[in-house]
């Protein structure tokens, strides 16, 4: 897959692109990155890529020209993505659908505005979440970031990927790993035991138990077994 982020903030891009699985999924052939200071696109005398607004206000709006021609010069095909906080929610399905293009362009900007032409050549706009950051560029990393983990051969593991929690839809049940004592906190017994039926059994029912407490909306339109709905009565009353 390429992947393609357009920013008059380059540099933010050099850390990430060079470390982790991102590193090992370009090293491996399964991702390539190209970053664009779309500032370069600019045909104004200063290489403006903002101006005022029509009908006045305050804050300046991101000018259509750079960044569309931008996109014309570095990618003629692939799914172009913005970055603004009027997007769609991101989420792991989102992110599997992105995973099966072959080509991703994402468009960051710092901006109040965006000229509203730029959407004629944008395939659709992602939101991260319900909070204010000072640009895009943090958003497309961890749309890119969440995309790349599930590229063919960049996991070790190629099913991991799938059997996780947010795919089955629930939190994951707790880890421990030595030592078996840790300042008085100990592991629980069954993990201890080595009768795997039963470490299956716990590990269902806390992986049930941490999603009832934290998550509780992630079982509200969920399908449960006779066990599961045992269990919920257990924690209910506890
Ligand atoms: C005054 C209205 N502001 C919108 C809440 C303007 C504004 C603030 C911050 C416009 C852009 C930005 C920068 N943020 C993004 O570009 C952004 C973002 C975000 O701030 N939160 C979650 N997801 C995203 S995706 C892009």
């Amino acid at each position: 897959m390429k992947l393609h982020f357009l920013t008059l903030f380059p540099e933010m891009f050099q850390g990430i692109t060079a470390s982790s699985i991102w590193k090992q999924a370009s090293d491996k052939g399964a991702a390539e990155y190209e970053v664009t200071d779309f500032r370069a696109y600019s045909d104004n005398k200063h290489n403006k890529v903002d101006d005022y607004p029509y009908g006045g206000g305050a804050g300046m709006v991101l000018r259509a020209q750079p960044l569309v021609d931008a996109i014309d010069d570095v990618a003629s095909s692939g799914r172009v993505i913005m970055l603004t906080p009027q997007g769609a929610p991101f989420s792991q399905q989102k992110a599997e659908a992105l995973a099966k293009e072959e080509q991703l362009i994402f468009i960051c900007g710092h901006y109040e505005g965006y000229d509203e032409r730029i959407r004629s050549v944008v395939n659709e706009e992602i939101s991260i979440g319900d909070y204010v950051l000072t640009g895009g560029e943090l958003p497309a990393m961890v749309v890119a970031d969440s995309v790349i983990r599930l590229l063919p051969g960049v996991l070790g593991n190629e099913t991991s990927a799938h059997e996780e929690s947010f795919t089955t839809g629930l939190l994951e049940h707790p880890h421990y790993t030595r030592p078996a004592d840790f300042r008085g906190m100990e592991v629980p017994e069954v993990l201890l035991s080595g009768n795997h039926a039963h470490i299956e059994e716990w590990r269902k029912k806390e992986t049930l138990r941490r999603t009832w407490e934290r998550r509780p909306d992630l079982l509200a339109g969920r399908e449960l077994d006779a066990e599961e709905t045992r269990w919920l009565r257990e924690f209910e009353e506890q």
